[in-house]
């Protein structure tokens, strides 16, 4: 990485502190990503955009800034990108994946809190987080309880909007989330002192469906068995969407996928021969935390589908691009994102019924569910899809995790016993 130790400076980074951070991620990244044989070459760039996590990316925002544009941070596929794009901002996804500050972080959040919170909190109170230093706002919203009383405190750094996210979808509930897309809209316009106008918010729309569009296509080319493209590399691919250019990301993803399918029609699939195809299915995995997928690929399996914030509940949705007035637009936009199943929702019958399809879409041997501990939402709706997956005779295999290693062994020991049972029948 170039020398960036100004700009990181002027953003009031706690440098000794970063430079550790810094340390840390090549290796487990090498480990981790790197490690994998026969990688498309497509796969270059998002190493190099992960190479440059803290620099180019963090660049480009501070230039986006000093040219009087916007940076704003989100937590949640709830929040309407295109809203962001349309106000001249840039929308950055601030979801961390690793283990910061703990001792800090407890001295505001109670220990026995998802570790997504409270990475989040711990990136915020080390300052090594170039992402949220450079936001002109925050955008929460109210998911889980935790995250919500969460924003109340993080408003104490930085200025925090938060949506109010109606957690059932009957039409009163529509109507208060189409009013809150409107409130977030006006704050973005008062943010950035200029109106949201029908033809910027029309392009905007355009954009955030060309990602999700190419997105949607790398998805579909994950159906192939043998397989193309391996569940750490596609996991990588959702991670950076998050936070790169969206027009980039769909350029260089469209790129990657030309590779895919000429690779799949010269046979050249990656890790041979054909392994048990598992669904991932649960809570985000922001990077840094590649952990649950990297064990599954090792030892003998592949991650097929993701079914979660950082897979397929990301993408899976277009917004309508149909209506002319700006009235329209908004109302589409809303409609869109009330369609995210997040197990927030109650009841959240079409997140069943979404497993069940990719099921037999990605030909899938086995469902892991990915709970994060102390995450309520999707550690009670595990049951309900257990049940509901094992009447149809799926493999059902529910593993709660943090963001330590301390848990690797133990991971590592429930998913062998899943891969031999699904290559031993
Ligand atoms: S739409 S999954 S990004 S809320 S893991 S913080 S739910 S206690 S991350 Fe999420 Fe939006 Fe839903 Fe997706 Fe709370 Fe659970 Fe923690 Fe979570």
């Amino acid at each position: 990485m170039s020398d960036y130790r100004e700009m990181w400076e002027k953003l009031g980074l706690d440098l000794q502190a970063h430079d550790g951070l810094l340390e840390v991620l090549p290796p487990l990244y090498g480990e981790t990503i790197l490690s994998q044989e026969n990688r498309p070459k497509g796969m270059e760039y998002f190493d190099f955009v992960f190479s440059e996590i803290h620099g180019l990316r963090v660049k480009e925002l501070v230039d986006h800034r000093a040219q009087g544009g916007l940076v704003v941070g989100t937590f949640c596929t709830y929040v309407p990108e295109e809203l962001i794009i349309a106000a001249g901002g840039i929308c950055v996804g601030l979801c961390a994946g690793a283990q910061v500050a703990e001792e800090a972080t407890e001295q505001y959040l109670p220990r026995n809190l998802c570790a997504l919170i409270k990475s989040s909190l711990g990136f915020k109170l080390a300052k090594v987080c170039p992402y949220i230093e450079s936001c002109d706002l925050l955008v929460g919203e109210t998911t889980c309880d935790g995250k919500k009383k969460y924003y109340e405190i993080l408003g104490q750094f930085q200025p925090v909007h938060v949506m109010e996210l109606p957690q059932r979808k009957d039409d009163v509930d529509r109507a208060l989330w189409r009013s809150e897309v409107r409130r977030l809209a006006a704050r973005l316009e008062e943010l950035a002192g200029r109106k949201i106008e029908p033809e910027s918010l029309r392009e905007a729309i355009k954009v955030v469906n060309e990602k999700r569009r190419a997105l949607l296509r790398l998805a579909e080319l994950r159906k192939s068995d043998p397989p193309v493209i391996s569940g750490r590399d596609a996991l990588l691919i959702n991670q950076i969407a998050f936070y790169d250019d969206p027009k980039r990301l769909a350029e260089k993803v469209n790129a990657l996928c030309d590779e895919l399918e000429e690779r799949r029609e010269k046979g050249i699939a990656i890790g041979g021969a054909h392994r048990p195809r598992l669904l991932l299915s649960g809570c985000p995995m922001a990077i840094p935390n590649w952990k649950l997928p990297a064990i599954i690929e090792t030892y003998g399996a592949l991650v097929a589908m993701d079914e979660m914030c950082t897979g397929i509940r990301y993408f899976r949705h277009l917004v309508d691009e149909e209506p002319a007035d700006l009235e329209g637009m908004l109302d589409a936009i809303a409609d869109r994102y009330l369609r995210i199943d997040c197990a927030v929702f109650t009841p959240n019958r079409e997140r069943i019924e979404h497993i069940k399809e990719l099921v037999g879409d990605y030909s899938i041997d086995a469902v892991v569910y990915y709970a994060l501990q102390f995450c309520d939402p999707y550690t009670v709706e595990a049951f309900l899809i257990r049940q509901e997956l094992e009447k149809e005779g799926i493999p059902f295999l529910y593993l709660e995790s943090d963001y330590s290693t301390e848990d690797v062994g133990q991971l590592t020991t429930r998913v062998q016993a899943l891969v031999e049972m699904l290559t031993s029948g």
